[in-house]
């Protein structure tokens, strides 16, 4: 929205959905004003490729005034592709074309997604297309959408926001802002007085310029499914159900070793669960630099047996190489890399709480031994152990 017109605009009033519909939100954030530096540490970044692009309303600015709700307003140009900020789940995909101070699903916000990175949630508002649905893991290589002007927006502009504490079931009008005006690739007018602090008169030119980063890196696509928790032994086709992880997001150890054998990547990534497809997914980023050839990779989840891609992965720098789909062996519970019918086994054992209460338990080794991470460790974390045991993968 251009600012300097939102002040007499009718407009204004029909956007007064916005600040309606978010009271709960505004009594939130007048308590809880996030240091400028979190979003960026919980490692968000611009939501596009390319650039630079102006940046029409900052935090506090035009439509987003006089709150702490942080919204950005890109001008990317119509149907301009739009990435994730993170990888994430997309919990929110909802088409809506209405402008209208109430009304769901989206109160003027147009076509727009929502995605889940941990305890953070971002959105991308007004898109001209979605290109993602429900449930669909994501990373930042995904395209969710297209710059649009859907809903209460008077031309093509993305709409991109984060909060936190929200209610998944209504994201929309929940939730706590979060800051996200120091994202890298950001450059504000600050001569202009921007980001505006919302007191006194706005500046009357575009706030800004937003450099999105390039793709250029290269990326390892995963996909990790779990032996008998989202893969049933030995039968790679048969997929038991249903699987309600607590943990939607987990973290995968990714090591890649080149040619001559000398380890060239070694990171624990986050992968999250793609509730469509009953698998993991998520995104190694090589880097910039990262040399083109022949590459073993190996990949262990936590409290799974590690597990290498079977025979040799061609990477070519500035791609992104989509990896067979992975199964890992779960037991491993202490992490060594070994399912062992003691070690491992005592600690389940020690967890193991079904009409009595744990022996021998802590926070980690209940969330290692619950294998099928629903919260208990009982007799189904038991029989996951004892077929991990007796099925050998022969890797
Ligand atoms: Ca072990
Ligand atoms: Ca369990
Ligand atoms: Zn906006």
């Amino acid at each position: 929205m251009r600012r300097y017109s939102y002040l007499f605009n009718p407009l204004l009033v029909r956007h007064m959905w916005l600040w309606g519909a978010l009271v709960g939100l505004i009594l939130a954030t007048i308590f809880f004003r996030p240091s400028a530096s979190i979003a960026s540490s919980s490692g968000l970044r611009l939501p596009f490729v390319g650039g630079p692009f102006t940046i029409t309303n900052g935090p506090n600015e035009g439509l987003h005034t006089g709150r702490s709700m942080e919204a950005i307003d890109f001008s990317l140009g119509a149907n301009y592709n739009v990435n994730a900020a993170a990888g994430g789940v997309v919990i929110w995909a909802k088409t809506d074309s209405g402008c209208n101070t109430s009304q769901a699903p989206n109160y003027g916000f147009g076509n727009l997604v929502v995605i889940k990175h941990g305890s953070i949630y971002t959105y991308y508002a007004h898109l001209s297309e979605i290109l993602v649905s429900e449930g669909q893991g994501v990373d930042i290589t995904t395209v969710i959408g297209r710059e649009g002007g859907t809903g209460c927006a008077e031309g093509a502009h993305l709409h991109f926001e984060a909060r936190t504490g929200i209610i998944e079931s209504n994201p929309v009008i929940t939730g706590s802002a979060l800051s996200i005006r120091d994202l890298t690739g950001i450059t504000w007018n600050t001569s202009a007085g921007c980001p505006w602090n919302g007191i006194g008169t706005p500046p009357s030119v575009a706030c800004g310029s937003a450099n999105g980063p390039s793709l250029i890196s290269t990326y390892l696509q995963v996909e990790v499914g779990i032996y008998d928790v989202t893969v049933k032994y030995p039968d790679v086709t048969v997929v038991p159900g249903p699987f309600n992880p607590l943990h939607t997001r987990r973290d995968l150890a990714v090591q890649v070793f080149n040619g001559s054998n000398v380890r060239v990547y070694n990171s624990t990534i986050s992968v999250n669960y793609d509730r469509n497809r009953n698998i993991f997914i998520g995104t190694a980023d090589l880097g910039s630099s990262f040399s083109s050839g022949t590459h073993i990779v190996s990949m262990k989840l936590n409290n799974t047996l590690g597990k290498q891609v079977p025979g040799i992965v061609t990477i070519t720098q500035g791609t992104t190489v989509v990896l067979p789909r992975m199964t890992l062996k779960p037991g491993d519970i202490d992490n060594n890399n070994q399912i062992n019918a003691l070690t491992d086994y005592n600690i389940l054992m020690g967890c193991f709480s079904d009409l009595l209460p744990p022996k021998n338990c802590d926070v980690n080794r209940k969330l290692g031994s619950d294998l099928n991470d629903d919260g208990s460790v009982n007799q189904f974390d038991y029989n996951i152990f004892l077929r991990a045991i007796s099925f050998s993968e022969g890797n």
